[in-house]
């Protein structure tokens, strides 16, 4: 074993950053990590729909490398790592058309389709998805749904590849065209026992099979930076620097880092959504866990991710986003504050409601849920703030009690990594909620599981999760919550 650095790039939905880890396996072991960039994604209303703007990012991305090679010329190699399903078409080396974000509302077209030809308990046992929405096999059906309505050939009968996000900015850096196996297990395409793409439902879907690239394990190669890009990264970046396949979804990158024993942890991968689940060696596709919309999505080395997708902070930060658009200046920490503050019994409402889902005035829908459910209207920003915490703290709670019951793990503590073991109250609310102490951090943890799926791959870490999970423990002191 050596000691060495990479750089992560980690693409949140609403921020993206560059970070370099360096990481050194021997002896007690060493992990340590610096953000180089931070750059904001924006996504774009257009005439079409919600978009990502992937050519902003893209740019962001090289700038950060940039940075990250002049910073550290030594660097490893590169992973690149993102939110799920959302998909590029190409045809050749041209992307046809933004992606779209999987807010926008086209997708109910491709449920209704997908679920005429394969009804949701069928799918359920052969992919191990939770329901949601914007699952990309809905998306595809969205698609098809488009071109059948209107102009044929649609986007999907011009494409020769499609690539899910961190699998297109892959493909950008290096010209290799792969999918990364974590990410494609959100797509709903592929088999759960074998993992493959699920050639017989891409059939049935009408879907060109010939679109699906080959799948990758996390901490395989990609390839090689293309010259080209090399020379734009500048003289720091030596060429052939190497880009390698993480848990290219965020969340399996998060749940590498989870300084968790599996057996008796839940952990909360709290960022934009409340990712809450336990690690298992084999999926539950039962009638239970498909009735409470549990997910087994594949995680680093072939673990089970079973969770359920919470709602998540963009209950805040979308509130925000409203009360700014009124012509509000809001500052979060002092928002947090007087939510700590409220004494007034606030309401817990339904954060799984999908009514909370398309961007738009989120305080006015929760007020619409209270008065339909005949609970306190929540007056101030403060009050708003609190009655959301509180609502997500008793969400996260239900799906950890859930994800024990149905998996049989004894949760004795609970795990929030990611920017929610930031907020004091959440976290605390939580331990109260769920009567299980609740660890905080590191909020770090996907840019972290992409630098040690890395290190690994480097040579600069041991084999198994459990020694990367010890770095984590050795480098980053959680905070501990008692339940009250
Ligand atoms: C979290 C996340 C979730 C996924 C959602 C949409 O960032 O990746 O795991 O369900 O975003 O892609």
């Amino acid at each position: 074993m050596s000691a060495g650095t990479v750089a992560a790039v980690d693409l949140g939905a609403t921020s993206g950053r560059v970070i370099l880890g360096r990481v050194d396996g021997r002896g007690a072991g060493a992990l340590e990590i610096r953000q180089v960039a931070r750059f904001s994604n924006d996504p774009v209303q257009l005439a079409s729909g919600l978009h990502w703007d992937l050519t902003g990012l893209y740019r962001n991305v090289t700038a950060g490398l940039t940075q990250a090679l002049r910073e550290a010329p030594d660097v490893a190699s590169i992973g690149v790592d993102s939110w799920a399903v959302d998909y590029a078409l190409l045809r050749g080396e041209r992307m046809l058309g933004e992606p779209f974000h999987y807010r926008d509302e086209r997708t109910a077209a491709g449920v209704e389709a997908v679920h005429a030809i394969a009804p949701f308990d069928e799918l359920y046992r052969r992919n191990g998805l939770q329901f949601l929405p914007f699952n990309t096999l809905y998306q595809l059906a969205a698609e098809q749904h488009d071109a059948s309505d209107g102009v044929r050939p649609g986007w999907l009968d011009l494409a020769d590849t499609l690539l899910l996000v961190p699998d297109l900015i892959g493909f950008q850096l290096t010209g290799r065209r792969v999918a990364e196996r974590t990410n494609a297990s959100t797509t709903g395409l592929l088999g759960i026992e074998s993992r493959e793409w699920d050639d017989e439902l891409i059939e049935r879907l009408g879907l060109p099979a010939s679109v699906f690239p080959s799948l990758i394990e996390p901490g395989e190669t990609i390839g090689s930076l293309r010259p080209e890009v090399a020379a734009e990264l500048g003289p720091g970046s030596r060429h052939p620097l190497s880009v390698v396949a993480v848990g290219s979804h965020d969340t399996a990158s998060a749940v590498v880092a989870v300084p968790m024993q599996p057996e008796s942890a839940a952990y909360i991968s709290c960022g934009t959504w409340g990712l809450v689940g336990v690690e298992l060696e084999h999926p539950v596709t039962s009638d239970a866990a498909r009735a409470a919309n549990f997910t087994n999505e594949g995680g680093v080395d072939g673990r089970v991710r079973f969770l359920h997708n919470v709602m998540g902070l963009w209950l805040l930060s979308e509130s925000v986003r409203e009360w700014e658009r009124g012509g509000e200046t809001v500052d979060l920490a002092a928002l947090l504050a007087a939510a700590a503050s409220v004494t007034a019994p606030v309401a817990v409402f339904d954060a799984n409601d999908p009514r909370f889902l398309a961007p738009g005035d989120l305080p006015g829908r929760i007020a619409e849920w209270c008065r339909e459910h005949d609970e306190p209207i929540p007056g101030s920003p403060a009050e708003f703030a609190r009655s959301i915490i509180e609502s997500l703290a008793q969400a996260f709670a239900d799906a950890v009690r859930t994800a024990s019951i149905l998996s049989g793990v004894d949760v004795e503590t609970i795990h929030i990594v990611g920017g929610g073991a930031l907020n004091e109250l959440l976290c605390q609310r939580t331990a109260d909620r769920a009567e299980i102490a609740v660890l905080a951090g590191p909020v770090e943890a996907t840019a972290i599981g992409n630098v040690l799926v890395q290190a690994r791959a480097q040579g600069f870490a041991g084999s198994d999760l459990e020694s990367l999970r010890a770095l984590v423990a050795t480098a980053f002191t959680p905070r501990r919550y008692e339940p009250r």
